[in-house]
């Protein structure tokens, strides 16, 4: 295992109530371009992710991929139902910062690596993520309150 175990910042994912006015908001305040719009039935959510660069912020670029290079995003997450991890936290909390997602190279290894550390995984094997990602969730009580990501991009930046 190389360490550290966390590449990269990969995501911020933030709980709102409505997509397509969050998604206007980040337009008209930052200019950011949706890269993918996706519905996430398993994880109970529809969700934008907005390139936020290096790579993604270039003019015209679709905010995927710059010469191999994976660009950092904002993902904005509407609940699919009241009774999902986005809808129950909202009822909860209010709209804000849901969870932050890193890459990692090896998402089987990462995970067994953290399970050793005591840290309760909320996946025991991968899941499908956003934009064909595997990705695996980590109890936020166990990390200071923050609910944490684990993201193995499709094409490894
Ligand atoms: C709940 N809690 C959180 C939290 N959600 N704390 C920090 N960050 C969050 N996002 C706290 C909550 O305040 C309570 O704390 C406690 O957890 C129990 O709350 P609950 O409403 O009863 O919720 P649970 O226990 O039913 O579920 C909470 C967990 C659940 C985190 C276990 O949301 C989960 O499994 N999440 C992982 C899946 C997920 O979030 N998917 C949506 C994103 P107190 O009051 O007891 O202290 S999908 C995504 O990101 C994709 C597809 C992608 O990136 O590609
Ligand atoms: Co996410």
């Amino acid at each position: 295992m190389v360490l550290p175990l966390l590449t990269r910042l990969d995501h911020v994912g933030i709980a709102c109530r409505d997509l397509d006015r969050a998604v206007a908001l980040y337009q008209a305040t930052f200019g950011l371009e949706v890269a993918s719009l996706e519905v996430n039935e398993e994880q109970g959510v529809r969700e934008a992710m907005l390139a936020v660069g290096p790579a993604g912020a270039g003019p015209g670029s679709l905010g995927v991929f710059v010469a191999g290079v994976r660009p950092g995003y904002v993902q904005l997450l509407e609940p699919l139902s009241p009774d999902t991890p986005v809808g129950k936290f909202i009822a909860r909390r209010g709209e804000g910062i849901h969870h932050v997602g890193y890459g990692v190279a090896d998402i089987k290894e990462a995970l067994a690596t953290v399970a050793g550390t005591g840290i309760r995984l909320l996946d025991e094997r991968p899941r499908h993520g956003s934009m064909g990602a595997s990705i695996a969730f980590l109890h936020p009580a166990d990390l200071g309150g923050v609910l944490t990501e684990l993201v193995e991009p499709l094409t490894s930046a």
